[in-house]
C-alpha cells in the first residue's frame, strides 16, 4: 500500500494532553483518499478523541477490512497497533486479538460494503458475543474502492450516480446491532464532529460491543441528487435526538439537550423505524446498557492477558492432567 510520511516538526505551542503529546502523535501517515471524502472526517474524529482521553498510542489495535474505509487506519494513530486484514474478516480477527490480549483497546473500522455483505456474519457474531470494541462502519452506501456499486445500506429507491435506481431493501446496521445485543449502538455523520468525537470517546469508554454506523459520504460516486447518502441529503435529513458531551468515568457523565431540540428515542416502540420511513435519519447515541458484561466475562478468563501467561499457569500439569483424564473414563 502507497503511503506518504508526515514530517515530524509542529508548531511548539500546539497544545498537550495529560500524557504530553499533541494532537500530532495520534495522526498517521497522509491520506491518500479522495479530497472531501466523508472518510477523512471520521478519522480526524478518531485522532481528536484518542487525544482528549490521552490514550498511550500503544494501547490501541486497529483493525480493518478492505475498502477505501478500511484504508484509513493508516492515516490515524501511526504509533499503535494496526492489522489491515482480508474483506469482511476484521470482526473474527479482532475477537480472537482481543481474546489473545484483553489489555489492549480495540478499534474495529470498517465500510458498509465489508461489514453489511461479505462480512455480515462475522458482524453479528462479534456484536453477540459482546467483544470488548469499538466497531465503526463508515457508511456511504456503495464500494468506494471499487467504484461505486450500491451496497446493501444503499436505501431503496436511491439512485446512482449514473441515475439506475437502487431496487432492493437496505440493510440498517443499527437495528441489527440492536437486536444482536450490542451494549453502545449510535449513529452519526461524519460531518458533524460536534457529535461525533463524544460519541467515539464514550464508545471507546463503554466495556463490551459498542457500535457507531457513521454516515460518510464518498464524493466519486455517492454525493449527487438522488443519494440518500450524500452531504447535502444527510445535512437537510439529519435529525439528532441529543447532543453529548462525554466525560470519563472519573467524572460525572452527563447528557446535555439544547432547548427545541430534544427528543427521547424509544428503542422498542418503533419511533426509529418511522423517522426511516420518512426519510430522515436518527443520529446520536441511540442506545447503551452501562454495566454490559463482555466476550472475557461470559467466559470467565482470567484477569490477566492470556499473552501475558507463562506456561505454569497455562499448563495445568501432569498429575492434575491425568486426574482430569481419569475422572472422564
Ligand atoms: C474477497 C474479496 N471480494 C471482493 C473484493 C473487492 N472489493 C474490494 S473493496 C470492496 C468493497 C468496499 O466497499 P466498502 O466496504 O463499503 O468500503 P468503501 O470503499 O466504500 O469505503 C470490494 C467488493 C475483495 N477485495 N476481496
Ligand atoms: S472513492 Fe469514495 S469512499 Fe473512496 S476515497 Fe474516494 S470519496 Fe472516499
Ligand atoms: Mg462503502
Amino acid at each position: 500500500m502507497t503511503y506518504i510520511v508526515k514530517p515530524k516538526f509542529h508548531h511548539p505551542a500546539l497544545p498537550k494532553n495529560a500524557l504530553g503529546y499533541t494532537h500530532r502523535d495520534y495522526e498517521g501517515s497522509v491520506s491518500t483518499l479522495c479530497a472531501g471524502c466523508g472518510h477523512d472526517s471520521i478519522s480526524g474524529a478518531i485522532i481528536q478523541a484518542c487525544f482528549e482521553l490521552a490514550l498511550p498510542p500503544h494501547r490501541i489495535a486497529k483493525l480493518s477490512g478492505i475498502g477505501c474505509s478500511s484504508k484509513t487506519p493508516t492515516y490515524f494513530l501511526g504509533q499503535s497497533h494496526g492489522f489491515n486484514s482480508v474483506h469482511g474478516r476484521m470482526p473474527s480477527v479482532l475477537t480472537g486479538a482481543n481474546l489473545a490480549n484483553r489489555d489492549l483497546i480495540y478499534l474495529g473500522v470498517s465500510g458498509d460494503g465489508d461489514t453489511a455483505s461479505i462480512g455480515l456474519g462475522q458482524f453479528a457474531h462479534a456484536l453477540r458475543r459482546g467483544v470488548n470494541m469499538v466497531y465503526i462502519v463508515e457508511n456511504n452506501g456503495v464500494y468506494g474502492l471499487t467504484k461505486g456499486q450500491f451496497s446493501a445500506t444503499a436505501d431503496r429507491g436511491s439512485k446512482s450516480k449514473r441515475g439506475v435506481v437502487n431496487t432492493d431493501n437496505s440493510i440498517d446496521l443499527v437495528a441489527m446491532a440492536l437486536q444482536l445485543g450490542a451494549s453502545f449502538v449510535a449513529r452519526s455523520f461524519s460531518g458533524d464532529k460536534t457529535q461525533l468525537v463524544p460519541l467515539v470517546r464514550a464508545a471507546i469508554e463503554h466495556c463490551g460491543a459498542a457500535f457507531i454506523d457513521c454516515i460518510s459520504p464518498c464524493v466519486a460516486f455517492n454525493n449527487h441528487p438522488g443519494s440518500t447518502k450524500s452531504f447535502d441529503y444527510v445535512r437537510e435529513h439529519n435529525e439528532a435526538v441529543n447532543r453529548l458531551d462525554f466525560m470519563t468515568p472519573r467524572e460525572e457523565i452527563t447528557v446535555d439537550y439544547a432547548p427545541g431540540a430534544v427528543e427521547i428515542v424509544e428503542q422498542h416502540d418503533g419511533s426509529k423505524q418511522e423517522r426511516a420511513a420518512e426519510g430522515e435519519i436518527v443520529t446520536g447515541l441511540l442506545f447503551v446498557e452501562p454495566e454490559a458484561a463482555d466476550l472475557h466475562a461470559h467466559l470467565e478468563t482470567v484477569d490477566a492477558p492470556l499473552n501475558a501467561l507463562g506456561e505454569a499457569e497455562l499448563c495445568p500439569g501432569s498429575v492434575t492432567l491425568a486426574k482430569i483424564n481419569a475422572s472422564l473414563r
